[in-house]
């Protein structure tokens, strides 16, 4: 990959002047927009998080689609559909929006195909009981988000845009998620089982959605600075544990974690250290279930 410098795409110092300029537009809160001069590294650092993040709603239709055909009811199928339609087109935006920083959908392609572009780390978890269609609403879509909302007002005006009626379909995919939960957890004993196991083996991989903690990251500053990013990895999950946490109590569901704690002092739920080897297991490719894999072969069947 390439390094985070403000060096042009022919490995050069940007010029100095037009460095301070584009600066200064960003602390203006002024949009970026596709053919306004901007450094390469800001280019190439979009690049990535942007098609990252269009390759994960495109993979994350997987688990949820494999479930269209037995979800219990017809409402739960027609919504379902309606969902995983959703995140097809809200991989589309992306990728369009991508497609005005220079790279071409095929190249996109090419680069989840062969590794070298990531995807979200929580669609290498397998989904093998309904209840995960309701775990994955609740706690996948609500952690995208608690991350994306900031993400209307990042400084690249494509994404920016993008984000605004993602956000909006992504509400409504948590709500289902979340229905979904309260059926079964006010359901028989065997459904709340269901629900509770689901959100057992799934609550620490929202946790990593939200990437490395601060120390761990390497893109966190300079995006801070360039106002991709809004908020650091660390202040967005911490933002989401306090927000689910009454969540799960509603359902009368425990997340699992024996250190979660309600400190007075902060004001935030203490929570328990997160498996950053697990983590960087999933992204290196030797997740539980490597989706892409599915990805890739259903390309080549097709
Ligand atoms: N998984 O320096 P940072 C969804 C990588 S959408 C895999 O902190 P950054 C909708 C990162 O790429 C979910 N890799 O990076 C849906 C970097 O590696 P690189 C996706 C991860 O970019 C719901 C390295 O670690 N959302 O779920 C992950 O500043 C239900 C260092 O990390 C987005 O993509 C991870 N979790 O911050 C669909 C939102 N975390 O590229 C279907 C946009 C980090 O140098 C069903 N993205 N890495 O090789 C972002 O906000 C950011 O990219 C972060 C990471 C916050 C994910």
């Amino acid at each position: 990959m390439y390094s985070q410098g403000l060096k042009d795409a022919e490995g050069g110092q940007e010029p100095a002047g037009l460095l301070k300029a584009f600066q200064a537009r960003i602390d203006k809160e002024e949009k970026i927009e596709p053919r306004d001069w901007m450094p390469d590294a800001y280019r190439q650092t979009l690049i990535r998080q942007m098609s990252q993040h269009a390759h994960s709603e495109i993979v994350g239709q997987l688990p949820e689609g494999n479930w269209i055909t037995r979800a219990p009811t017809l409402k739960r199928k027609m919504i379902l559909l309606a969902k995983v339609q959703d995140e097809a087109g809200h991989g589309l935006y992306i990728y369009s929006a991508t497609e005005t920083l220079g790279i071409t959908r095929a190249e996109m392609n090419e680069q989840l195909l062969s590794g070298e572009a990531k995807y979200s780390s929580i669609f290498n978890y397998p989904t093998p009981s309904w209840a995960d269609m309701g775990a994955v609403g609740w706690l996948v879509d609500g952690a995208a988000i608690m991350n994306q909302v900031p993400l209307c007002r990042a400084s690249y005006g494509p994404y920016a845009r993008s984000m605004v009626r993602i956000c909006k379909e992504e509400s409504f995919h948590q709500r289902q998620g979340y229905d979904i939960m309260t059926s079964l957890a006010r359901g028989s004993a065997a459904q709340k089982k269901m629900a509770q196991d689901s959100l057992n083996r799934f609550w620490w991989p929202a946790l990593m959605m939200f990437g490395p903690s601060d120390k761990d990251s390497t893109h966190s500053a300079q995006s801070m600075k360039w106002k991709i990013k809004r908020f650091s990895n660390d202040e967005l999950r911490q933002k989401f544990i306090d927000a689910t946490v009454p969540q799960a109590e509603h359902l009368g569901l425990t997340i699992p974690d024996k250190d979660l704690n309600w400190n007075e002092e902060t004001g935030h739920y203490d929570f328990g250290e997160i498996d950053w080897q697990e983590f960087i297991n999933v992204i290196k490719g030797n997740g539980p279930c490597e989706a892409a894999e599915v990805y890739q072969q259903k390309k080549i069947q097709s």
